[in-house]
């Protein structure tokens, strides 16, 4: 959730990389690490995401002041749902990962309708990004039958392709997301909205504590 910090005067915004088990999202986080040049935080690490994958971006500023972009990624397997819940609840906005191969698409839309009803439950609006992420895959789906597939769901879909295990793809996503979330906030604070009396977290540590309280 946007929050300026009332001590450094610091935007913070939260990009959420959210998608079914073994999309590509903890690939994806790890290929924007070595585009961004920031380090990843993985709090238990070891195959499966039990927590969530943290990087923190400084992304020049906004009204003149820095800007800071939380990003995480949600642990896809169902009986973590929870916290996947309580992390798409921080987001300002998403980035979901689509497994186009024909074997995964379906539970990957399964879980993308699920997401946006969480999100229009929130009460504010999110903007949503869809990455069709494993386009190296042989039996990846064609994009006009994953247009197909997604795009009627939504009245303004944005859309990339991606192969999260080369990077491909994967920057350009991110920096869609962000300005949809800088779009976003700049909406509230026209709107009158009061960015200080927000929460963020300030370390992984301190999100992975309160994770574990779930
Ligand atoms: N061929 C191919 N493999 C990929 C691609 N993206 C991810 N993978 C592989 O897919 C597997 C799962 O990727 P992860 O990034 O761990 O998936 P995840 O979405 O983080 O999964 P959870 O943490 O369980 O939610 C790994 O073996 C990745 O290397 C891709 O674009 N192409
Ligand atoms: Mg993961």
């Amino acid at each position: 959730m946007a929050y300026i910090s009332p001590e450094t005067g610091k935007l913070q915004l939260t990009v959420v990389y959210d998608g079914p088990p073994r999309a590509g999202k903890t690939a994806t986080m790890y290929s924007l690490s070595d585009e961004l040049k920031r380090r990843v935080q993985t709090p238990v690490r070891g195959g499966r995401t039990l927590y969530f994958d943290w990087l923190i971006y400084d992304a020049g500023s906004f009204n003149g002041e820095p800007l800071e972009v939380l990003t995480l990624s949600v642990p896809g397997q169902t009986q973590l749902n929870e916290r996947r819940e309580f992390l798409l609840a921080m987001a300002d906005s998403v980035i979901f990962v689509v497994d186009s191969t024909r074997e995964h698409v379906q539970e990957s839309r399964d879980y993308y309708l699920r997401s946006l009803e969480f999100l229009q439950n929130g009460g504010r609006p999110v903007p949503v990004l869809l990455q069709m992420n494993k386009r190296d895959i042989e039996d990846a789906l064609p994009r006009a039958e994953l247009d197909e597939m997604f795009v009627d769901d939504r009245p303004q879909p944005w859309i990339e392709e991606s192969v999260a295990s080369e990077g491909t793809g994967v920057r350009k996503a991110f920096i869609q997301a962000v300005s949809l979330a800088v779009a976003e906030v700049q909406r509230d604070l026209d709107n009158g909205a009061d960015l200080s009396v927000g929460h963020s977290f300030s370390s992984a540590e301190e999100l992975m504590e309160r994770l574990r309280e779930l």
